[in-house]
């Protein structure tokens, strides 16, 4: 073997080791909290393993049957893609054997889905087990979106359980299977990225402490929808047209179609993202498992989610799947596009 290639696997070899494991992770946080059961901590580290099981599927799509439709539709009437269904079998039963969970909510269940009394646990999660699904069979990035919250009561669960503003979260993140798998995940103090080492089977913290740059370099939107945008939407969209970023280079127009992947990007890069609620109030993302949970990222990374009008995180849902108006990005950003709002109106 080369020189050259001996140093680079044993550069490897050295930052793995030296570098904090998402389990090493979660403990050192949950040794800052001296009355913590373990609970969370246990929760996320299996958040972990079903992440690892999913993407091994999502990398054999192809190779095993995976690609394509179950021939369903879920409870939004999209179809359900075979991985859709493998990735939420995965999460339920990592989760339902977790012992730290009491019931879930998912964009592929109509109702809640409770953990049977014997391992229920202290938290509740909502979860898209695969966003950004209908890019699969193009090889396009996809991932896991998750948010955590502790049950106020104990006893017998409900609705209610998971019915809550994001602003009660305890814990959000998510999970990308793109050119690698890569774990984020907040608990409101920063935001940390972990990215899994396929070799070690193990995830190692890959950028600590994420902040969303102030200037945006990209704008992601799916512009096809203009005839359906709300009024200020694209005096807002023409006002970013021909700016410049940080660095003196244009604005640039990046839009992915898996809202997970567009928000990283935007994490890592500076960009803001918007899919409007029409006029008429007609929306097409969901605000328990994938609004909430993004916005509790924006926010604990410098950044903002509103509706247009509304902070995300304020919003009381009303229904599990209720959807949303989401334009996510730096505050200042955000901030802009709430007064062309009030500007041009709805
Ligand atoms: P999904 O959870 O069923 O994949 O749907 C949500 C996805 C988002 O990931 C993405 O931002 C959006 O739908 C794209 O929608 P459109 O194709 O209308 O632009
Ligand atoms: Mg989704």
């Amino acid at each position: 073997m080369a020189l050259g290639r001996q140093l680079e696997y044993a550069q490897v070899a050295m930052f793995t080791a030296n570098t904090l494991t998402l389990t090493q992770h979660i403990l050192k946080r949950q040794h800052k909290h001296p009355d913590a059961t373990g609970q969370l901590s246990g929760l996320l580290t299996q958040i972990g393993v079903a992440g690892k099981l999913i993407q091994a599927n999502v990398r054999r799509a192809g190779l095993i049957e995976v690609w394509g439709s179950t021939g369903d539709t879920n409870v939004q009437g999209e179809t359900v893609q075979k991985l859709d269904r493998i990735a939420q079998d995965i999460f339920v039963d990592i989760m339902k054997r977790s012992g730290c969970v009491a019931a879930m909510a998912s964009e592929e269940e109509h109702e809640i889905i409770e953990v049977p009394a014997d391992s229920s646990g202290d938290y509740v999660v909502c979860f898209d087990p695969l966003d950004g699904s209908s890019n699969i069979d193009a090889n396009v990035s996809i991932g896991t979106i998750f948010a955590i919250y502790r049950r106020t009561k104990k006893g017998e669960v409900v609705r209610g359980d998971t019915l809550r503003p994001g602003h009660e979260q305890v814990v959000a993140g998510y999970i990308i299977y793109g050119s690698s798998t890569v774990l984020v995940y907040t608990d409101g103090s920063s935001v940390d990225c972990f990215t899994l080492d396929p070799g070690a089977g193990e995830y190692f913290l890959s950028r600590a402490n994420l902040r969303m740059p102030d200037k945006i370099k990209q704008l992601s939107l799916n512009e096809c929808n203009e005839p359906y945008w709300p009024k200020w939407v694209k005096p807002y969209v023409t006002s970013v047209k021909g700016r410049n970023d940080a660095e003196k280079r244009r604005v640039s127009s990046r839009h992915i179609g898996s809202l997970v992947a567009d928000f990283h990007r935007n994490l890592i890069f500076g960009g803001i993202f918007l899919y409007p609620a029409e006029p008429s109030g007609k929306a097409k993302l969901r605000l328990l498992y994938e609004a909430n949970p993004l916005a509790f990222i924006a926010e604990a990374a410098g950044g903002a989610a509103t509706n247009g009008v509304q902070r995300i995180m304020d919003l009381q849902p009303e229904g599990l799947h209720d959807r949303t108006g989401l334009v996510i990005g730096p505050k200042a950003e955000v901030e802009a596009c709430a007064r062309f709002a009030k500007e041009h109106g709805n």
